[in-house]
């Protein structure tokens, strides 16, 4: 249990839903602007995210110090040991945000919110919990991330398996021995890339299924000193910042400024070699500025990853299921995951690898998985690396009615429609971050976070400056941000994931994050609110 219970006053002014990067974030600026303001949260402590994944080898994939809040006050007395934390120095770091900045006492813990109805008489948002608590909020801010919502494909027999199974976003609290174990990981994103690299050289046998290869890349992980980090405090990290709140993506490396054709072979080999192995995304995000809008050059970047992962991998059958000659998605169009020995695990004795797109999972019985080739994997323990309803997933599932009654989810039935990718029309004073429409795929979370965060935590204070009582999008202007959005993805080569919302059956394909980037996204916020908070019916 959180070791602080805590109840909020009835009638607050802001009621925040999530106690990750983004909620303490707004939490933090609210309360110094004098707000009465509290946090609900489903989970037991700090962190979001971080507190769900703690799954065997969860990391962060955004080297230091990109990834994490960008307050002075926290950053000038923290260090971390690697280049790319793991979950367990991260949930370090939200007990030392504590520490700092004493959020706890604003946040009830083991909460969660499961409506939220506008009243218009009031203009208030009368929110309820699973515990029974009522709140009615003057705003309600929803920072609940992308990933608030596990996906488990429906698999026949699921149900019926005798051995522990888990979602590695619902990962035990306390762990979960799996040395000498037979296990079995279905999915092969981020989560599984990192879970079978972990787990791999220490049970007894591990089975693979993969759908999609991962087009990883190497984290090039380093050990770091507080030395080091300190020297760089004063000068690089304020700039650092100021970079990341500039750039496409909020990773300050430099964008290429030649499209791939225009170079030389010479001068792209060099090239990719030294972004390769700087490690990171350096290789993607540094690459020729057309590799992501143009298939040929797309189809070059894509060899030249093969080339150096097949290298890695003995068994001549694993080497074309995990990297085949034909691409299976363009590179870059979705996330590669970052890794450190994911590819050497396929070359130990006791690993296999399925392929499920040749060979789907046919049912899971009490002792494995049977696949469509007629093998019965044996298993003790099957962990489901199989992502998330993302984006939205986190909105659907709460009872979130707006003015005319209707629910969020109704709303976003045949697509979703927002207006900034911070708000939706009819539902006034409520405000969302790191969800749909906004640049969430492409942004480094924190980054991102505390971007839209100013945003709403500046609207609100507009607001009550104003003596204003509701904000409420337009239609139109919803119309239009959704209209920004899908011409905004017209270009960029894509791939089926849970960027476009493909990876949850029935769910609408669309475009579910701005590809314009966070300079002009963020440009067009603040005309927006410069201009008196175009787009919104204001009373
Ligand atoms: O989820 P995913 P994730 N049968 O959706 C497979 C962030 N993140 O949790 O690709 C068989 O990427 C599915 O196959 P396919 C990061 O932004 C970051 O790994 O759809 N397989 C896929 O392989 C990331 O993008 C870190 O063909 C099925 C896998 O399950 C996002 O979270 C770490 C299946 C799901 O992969 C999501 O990553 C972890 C089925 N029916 C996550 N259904 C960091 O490094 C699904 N799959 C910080």
């Amino acid at each position: 249990m959180g070791d602080i219970v805590s109840s909020p006053p009835s009638d607050l002014d802001i009621l925040i839903v999530g106690a990750g990067f983004s909620g303490i974030y707004q939490l933090h600026h609210y309360r110094k602007l004098g707000y009465s303001v509290h946090i609900f949260d489903a989970a037991e402590q700090l962190g979001g995210v971080w507190y769900w994944n703690c799954y065997p080898g969860a990391r962060v994939d955004s080297e230091v110090p990109i990834y994490e809040f960008s307050l002075p006050e926290l950053w000038k007395d923290w260090s971390w040991s690697e280049r790319f934390p793991g979950w367990e120095e991260i949930r370090r770091y939200f007990a030392y945000v504590e520490e700092k900045l004493d959020v706890k006492k604003d946040i009830s813990f083991g909460t969660r919110v499961v409506s939220a109805h506008w009243d218009s008489n009031e203009d208030r948002w009368i929110v309820t919990t699973d515990k029974g608590q009522v709140v009615k909020p003057r705003f309600l801010s929803l920072c609940m991330g992308f990933a608030a919502k596990p996906y488990t494909p429906n698999f026949k027999g699921l149900e019926t398996f005798k051995g522990p199974c888990h979602h590695t976003a619902e990962w035990p609290q306390d762990g979960l021995d799996m040395k000498g174990k037979r296990v079995g990981v279905i999915g092969t994103g981020a989560s599984g890339v990192q879970v079978i690299q972990e787990v791999g050289k220490e049970v007894s046998h591990l089975s693979v299924f993969q759908r999609t290869p991962n087009l990883a890349l190497p984290m090039v992980q380093k050990k770091l000193t507080k030395e080091e980090q300190i020297a760089k405090k004063e000068e690089i990290y304020p700039a650092v910042y100021r970079r990341l709140r500039q750039t496409h993506l909020a990773f300050h490396y430099p964008n290429h400024p030649k499209n791939l054709f225009d170079a030389t072979p010479e001068e792209r080999l060099l090239h990719w070699e030294d972004t390769w192995g700087r490690g990171g995304f350096s290789y993607l995000v540094t690459n020729y500025a057309d590799f992501g809008l143009d298939e040929k050059a797309n189809k070059e970047v894509y060899a030249f990853w093969r080339k150096k992962t097949q290298a890695r991998i003995n068994d001549p059958k694993m080497k074309e299921i995990l990297a085949p000659e034909v691409p299976p998605h363009y590179i870059g169009a979705k996330r590669s995951s970052l890794e450190q020995s994911y590819y050497e695990i396929y070359n130990l004795p006791h690993v296999t690898l399925t392929d499920t797109s040749a060979h789907p999972i046919e049912e899971i019985t009490p002792t494995g998985i049977r696949t469509a080739d007629g093998v019965h994997h044996e298993l003790d323990v099957i962990v489901m690396a199989t992502g998330f309803d993302g984006l939205t997933g986190g909105f659907t599932q709460i009872d979130i009615r707006g003015k005319d009654g209707s629910t969020v989810k109704e709303k976003w039935e045949n697509g979703v429609w927002t207006n900034l990718g911070m708000t939706v029309a009819g539902f006034p004073n409520m405000f969302f971050t790191y969800g749909p429409q906004g640049p969430i795929a492409f942004c480094n979370g924190p980054t991102c976070c505390e971007l839209q965060g100013d945003w709403v935590i500046n609207c609100i204070k507009y607001m009550t400056d104003n003596g204003l009582s509701s904000i409420d999008a337009t239609e139109e202007a919803q119309k239009e941000w959704r209209n920004i959005v899908m011409e905004s993805s017209k270009k960029p080569l894509k791939a089926r994931s849970w960027w476009i919302g493909s990876n949850i059956p029935g769910k609408p394909e669309e475009p579910l994050s701005y590809y314009g980037g966070n300079p002009a996204y963020f440009a067009y916020c603040e005309e927006r609110a410069k201009n008196g908070y175009e787009g919104f019916t204001v009373l």
